[in-house]
């Protein structure tokens, strides 16, 4: 039987790991990252008769590598590829919350956006049409409050149906400067060429024109004896600078 691997991402505070143990109860061990004093949570439960493993990524306000938090975050949706990334936002603070999860939908298409915290924002007055984000971000969207668990039977349908394929996202591409978009524009085909479909090449030339070195050294780490992964790293350094 398949076993889906889900991964949570989201900025600090805004519930994951609340929908973690509502997900997963007793079914759930920590530790640490390997190389790092980051907390590591994994656990598992089951929907529709799946079986889903879910990780708890650290909180971050982005997935650059300012921080151990967001090299591990970033390195698990790069490297490990979950099945479906559900990025939690805070239902009262969607614009800040937004940025991380299109950050994330230049990573991969398999993603969920949950808004929790849906209890504060009524209180609050907020109101969210789903509808729209959804068709604006092109991904589908769930509104939950983790604490009182409302909303995750919808949620993980959701989930399972992005999991299984049944829906494939086609998340909006955030488009940069004439003068960014043209650089992507030489940098992708050799990263597209070179790596084929093992990492998304406008995220990696993104990157690359960003100077992100502690990307280029995850990459080279993870690459092994990978000779087209080592082409784009020394292609990369030729770049960055
Ligand atoms: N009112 C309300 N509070 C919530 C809800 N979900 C989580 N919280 C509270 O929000 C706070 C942060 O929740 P966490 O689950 O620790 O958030 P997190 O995203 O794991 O935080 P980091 O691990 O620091 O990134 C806690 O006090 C939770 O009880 C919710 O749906 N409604
Ligand atoms: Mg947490």
């Amino acid at each position: 039987m398949t076993t889906y691997r889900i991964a949570l991402a989201g900025n600090p505070n805004t519930g994951k790991s609340t929908l973690f143990n509502a997900l997963t109860g007793l079914r759930q061990h920590t530790g640490n990252w390997a190389g790092k004093t980051v907390e590591r949570a994994e656990g598992e439960f089951t929907h529709n008769g799946k079986t889903f493993r879910v990780i708890d990524l650290p909180g971050t306000y982005s997935l650059y590598s300012n921080s151990a938090d967001e090299e591990v975050a970033r390195n698990y949706i790069i490297f490990e590829k979950p099945d479906v990334t559900i990025v939690v936002l805070d239902a009262t603070s969607l614009e800040r919350n937004l940025n991380l999860a299109l950050q994330v939908l230049e990573m991969t298409n398999r993603v969920v956006v949950c808004i929790n915290l849906m209890d504060e924002a009524a209180k609050l007055g907020i109101r969210i049409n789903l509808d729209r984000i959804s068709e604006r971000l092109g991904v589908p969207v769930a509104a939950i409050s983790a604490r009182s668990k409302t909303g995750i039977e919808a949620l993980l349908d959701l989930v399972e149906k992005v999991a299984s394929g049944r829906i494939v996202p086609v998340p909006i591409r955030v488009t940069y400067s004439e003068e960014i978009e043209q650089s992507i524009q030489k940098l992708e085909p050799f990263i597209r060429q070179t790596l084929g479909d093992l990492f998304p090449a406008r995220w990696v030339a993104l990157r690359l024109l960003d100077g992100d070195g502690s990307l280029l050294a995850a990459l080279k780490e993870h690459a092994g004896e990978s000779a087209p992964v080592k082409e784009v790293v020394n292609y990369g350094q030729t770049v960055c600078h």
